[in-house]
């Protein structure tokens, strides 16, 4: 998969580097492109924003900006990628759509992402409708509160959807047991872990996981599941489905 980002802090991405995704950048299944927005600017003070039309606080990035840089990312991916080929545009914003593992699992099918992330009050908005429609551009958030720019959601959607890609696990089980996978798992929020020792501090590992029982471990695992859901998180209980419930499940 290729990704691009384009941002006025390229150094923010410097975690891609490490650990899972810094593994996958090097065994060639995510090839990450990073760019500086302020290349695209022609003034001396290499202006990027500006007051918002209507009045009110902060500041706006400048469509011309982001549009000469967006044009030029997508010349230089077809270049390489094929004339004919696009990328799915991503702009992180606090008001966008909900980013899920649903979403994730979708834009890991995308062979070509190019993320845009804002400083200030966000892009001018005719940014998205002029690439929405050709790019597939989305507007996502990753959550219920405001950041002071979109590279850190970056940094999280390229994690969530690199981690996806064939190859970056291990195992690849780990990702149809993960929580809010869809199958078993959907709407479900993962079980307590443990490793050795058996004890520790005093504090015991459940003894069924000790047993070997398969079919019991498997059991405990699901009921682990179901009691954690409902208490951390009645929402998504709510959406369960419950005429896939078995008898045992009904008295969790
Ligand atoms: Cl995607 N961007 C910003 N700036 N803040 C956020 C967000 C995104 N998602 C939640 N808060």
């Amino acid at each position: 998969m290729r990704v691009d980002i384009i941002s006025i802090f390229p150094e923010y991405f410097a975690p891609l580097d490490v650990s899972l995704m810094g593994k996958a950048r090097e065994r060639g299944i995510l090839d990450i492109h990073l760019h500086q927005l302020r290349d695209w600017t022609h003034d001396v003070h290499k202006t990027v924003d500006d007051t918002p039309y209507g009045g009110g606080p902060g500041m706006v990035m400048k469509p011309e900006i982001w549009g000469a840089a967006v044009d030029a990312v997508i010349g230089e991916g077809r270049a390489v990628s094929g004339e004919d080929t696009l990328p799915r545009m991503i702009v992180p914003t606090p008001s966008g759509r909900p980013f899920t593992q649903e979403v994730a699992l979708e834009y890991a099918k995308e062979p070509w992402l190019l993320f845009a992330p804002a400083r200030y009050e966000g892009i001018d908005s005719r940014v998205v409708a002029e690439y929405g429609a050709r790019l597939r551009a989305d507007e996502v958030s990753i959550g219920d509160y405001v950041l002071a720019g979109g590279e850190a959601a970056v940094l999280v959607m390229v994690e969530a959807v690199g981690r996806l890609l064939p190859g970056v696990l291990g195992n690849a089980r780990s990702v149809a047991d993960d929580s809010f996978a869809p199958g078993a798992m959907a709407n479900l929020l993962e079980g307590p872990v443990y490793t050795k020792p058996p004890v520790w501090r005093g504090h015991e590992v459940p003894e069924v996981l000790l047993s070997g029982h398969h079919g019991r471990i498997a059991r405990w695992r699901r009921d682990e599941a179901l009691r954690r859901t409902l208490e951390r998180r009645p929402e998504l209980a709510a959406r369960l489905d419950r005429e896939s419930f078995d008898k045992h499940d009904r008295r969790v």
